[in-house]
């Protein structure tokens, strides 16, 4: 826990000397359907939902923490919505039951893949994206973004299961976005995966699940190819990853799923192609990269058996030069704490003030 307080107080002062980056990152999911989450949300939705059941209470059901007494799926003594069973979204048990029914979905604002755009209305007429479109009884979200990434859109959108559509222009104030569980149907390809619903489009950038690219924003996240379905075989990408300015790049997997030691991912210092970290099946990484330059390349290969789910991995340019705004005292006490930082993980930062922001 120390170090990982450590590692997360260390981020929250890179992010704070940097005067351009972006806190475009503050979801607590990086899965397409909230498996990862582990946040607080403990009623069906923010307003008017049902109140969770506690999961050391619900002996009369089939996800409890007696069948599952070391935390699998995020069980635990709270009532926190989880997805323990690989459903579309997180869920809850609760207290009525309505036709049978004692569970819910979870609708949790804050539980949205980076490259999930949203749910939206779609009236048909015209389709709310309005490129090349094909049906599938194999549709999963990666085959679909596949489909309009080769030909070079920047959307896709799943519509009732097996409905793809692409585009790249998205009009939000025209179609308005929705609560999740609107695009919660099964894909008819992979029923771990929300595909949209009737008349309402899940739509993603389709630069997720890409095998390579070249990122320059000052913050950004890179998923393994094929995410969220499994990565395939025989894959060599590449990515770059090249900010501007940054005097260092801090890299957190915040998802992680490889299950062997032959498939890998490494980061390379961009300039002299040297190794600066390599992670497996084996070796998975257990604390945040801190690769010192501007520019690292992002390597990932896989080999013919044994695939899994793969990764998402955020970067953070950390910008030590713009500290102008800040004020005298802080700016001594950051001066100090990078200098630490650039050494390593040694910035020991206990102020409580970082503890309530996670
Ligand atoms: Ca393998």
């Amino acid at each position: 826990m120390d170090s990982f307080l450590t590692i997360t107080a260390a981020i929250l002062l890179v992010g704070s000397l940097s005067s351009t980056a972006s806190r475009q990152f503050d979801t607590e999911c990086y899965t397409a359907n909230g498996e990862d989450y582990r946040g607080c949300q403990n009623q069906t939705s923010l307003l008017g939902g049902k109140p969770c059941l506690f999961w050391n209470e619900t002996f009369q059901h089939p996800y409890n923490t007696l069948k599952y007494p070391n935390g699998e799926g995020g069980l635990g003594s709270h009532n926190y919505c989880r997805n323990p069973d690989g459903d579309v979204q997180p869920w809850c048990y609760i207290a009525d039951h309505e036709d049978g029914i004692y569970w819910r979905y979870c609708d949790i604002p804050t539980c949205q893949m980076p490259g999930n755009l949203g749910c939206f209305k779609d009236s048909g007429d015209p389709p709310t994206l309005t490129g090349s479109s094909q049906t599938s009884n194999k549709l999963t979200i990666q085959n679909c973004i596949s489909f309009c990434r080769k030909q070079r859109y920047t959307l896709a959108g799943m519509e009732s299961g097996y409905a793809c559509f692409c585009g790249n222009d998205l009009d939000l104030r025209r179609h308005g976005k929705a609560p999740s569980m609107e695009c919660n149907h099964v894909c008819f390809g992979d029923h771990t995966q929300p595909c949209g619903g009737d008349g309402w489009v899940i739509v993603f950038d389709t630069r997720v699940g890409a095998c390579g690219g070249n990122y320059s924003a000052p913050s950004g996240v890179v998923y393994s190819p094929d995410f969220p379905d499994k990565y395939g075989a025989g894959k060599v990408c590449y990515w770059t990853v090249q900010v501007p300015g940054a005097s260092v790049i801090l890299f957190n997997f915040t998802f992680f799923d490889i299950s062997d030691q032959t498939d890998m991912v490494e980061l390379l210092d961009g300039y002299t192609n040297q190794v600066v970290a390599r992670f497996d099946g084996r070796t998975p990484p257990r604390e945040v990269v801190n690769v010192t330059g501007d520019f690292v390349i992002l390597y990932f290969y896989s080999d013919r058996t044994n695939q899994a789910q793969g990764f998402a991995v955020t970067y953070q340019g950390g910008f030590t030069h713009t500290h102008t705004h800040t004020h005298r005292q802080t700016h001594t006490q950051t001066h100090t704490d990078r200098t630490n930082q650039t050494q390593g993980f040694a910035v020991t930062y206990q102020g409580k003030r970082h503890v309530d922001m996670l």
